[in-house]
């Protein structure tokens, strides 16, 4: 199969160019879920991103209820997770620092059976590749729904082992998209992104990205572009384009660099959309 380069979705974009007069509630009120006991970072991460890229209003629902408020960002609004849907979000981001616990797992079947369009990351996708229920209910949804596993979750969602994902990464990337009737975003170097007729592939990025929080970041972004109107295959492809960009300009600035930590890519991802 032939892969298309994910850069070719940019135009897309244009979309967030905003009018003169226009106001928050055009652009999207997310709900995030996440962020349990010594994981709150996963869930602040998403959310900085999505502030970053533009998202109206963004609630957290933070399973370790003990923080009240981002001291570093106040403008992320924190709750009990009960009180996400009952904010009527518009999109639904959950896994980041989710866990494991029974109530990680009761908030995920909230969110697989909601109509909304939804991000599934990280501890979610490790629930859903142990639950059949979730499976069926992932397969059967009416909404938009993207996964961002990297490989070991892709690998835990196939039953397979991690090396025959990396090994046949575009098999893998359309299997889960038929398997589960999603779209995909394959993490890793060249990251693959499929729905269930092609396959894109991105080529920017590099090592400086192999460190905690990275995709916690992605799944931030990806909501962004999806709240603010850009389709499931666009936020996707977007979405994994300039979060690598954003390592690639880092990289241009500290040749070999690392220690790129996932709270400045959250800034760097913002200073690559250009909306001219
Ligand atoms: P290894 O180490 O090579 O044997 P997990 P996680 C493998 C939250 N976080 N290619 C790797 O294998 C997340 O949101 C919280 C191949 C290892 O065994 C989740 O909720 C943070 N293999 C939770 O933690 C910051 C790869 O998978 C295993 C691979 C767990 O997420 C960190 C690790 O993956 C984190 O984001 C690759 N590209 N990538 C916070 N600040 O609050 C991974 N593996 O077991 O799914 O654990 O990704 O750390
Ligand atoms: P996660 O493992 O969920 O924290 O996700 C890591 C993020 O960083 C994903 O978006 C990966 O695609 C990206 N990433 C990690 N290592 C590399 C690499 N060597 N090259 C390009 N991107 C990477
Ligand atoms: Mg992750």
């Amino acid at each position: 199969m032939t892969l298309r380069a994910s850069s070719e979705l940019l135009p897309a974009l244009r979309q967030l160019i905003r009018p003169l007069d226009t106001h928050k509630g055009l652009y999207g009120s997310v709900g995030i879920l996440g962020g349990a006991s010594g994981m709150i970072g996963a869930a602040l991460l998403a959310g900085r991103a999505a502030l970053h890229l533009g998202v109206g209003k963004i609630w957290i629902g933070l399973l370790d209820s003990r923080l009240l408020v981002d001291p570093s960002q106040p403008e992320l609004m924190i709750v009990a997770t009960n009180q996400i849907l009952k904010q009527n979000p518009s999109h639904l981001l959950i896994g980041p620092g989710l866990g494991q616990s029974q109530q990680a797992t009761e908030l995920l079947h909230h969110c697989l059976m909601s109509c909304l369009p939804l991000v599934l990351d990280a501890d979610a996708l490790n629930l859903i590749a142990q639950e059949s229920e979730f499976q069926s209910l992932l397969r059967t949804r009416a909404a938009v729904t993207i996964i961002t596993p990297h490989p070991a979750e892709a690998a835990r969602l196939l039953q397979c082992p991690t090396e025959t994902v990396q090994a046949q990464r575009e098999t893998a990337v359309k299997t889960l998209s038929n398997e589960f009737c999603c779209h995909t975003i394959l993490k890793g170097s060249n990251t693959l992104i499929a729905n269930q007729q092609e396959i894109w592939i991105n080529t920017s990025g590099n090592s400086a990205l192999s460190s905690a929080g990275q995709g916690d970041v992605l799944s931030g972004v990806v909501l962004a572009l999806l709240a603010q109107g850009l389709s499931a295959i666009e936020a996707s492809c977007c979405a994994a384009y300039l979060h690598g960009c954003a390592a690639d300009s880092w990289r241009k600035k500290h040749p070999n660099g690392i220690g790129l930590t996932a709270s400045e890519t959250c800034l760097l991802v913002r200073e690559e959309l250009n909306l001219q």
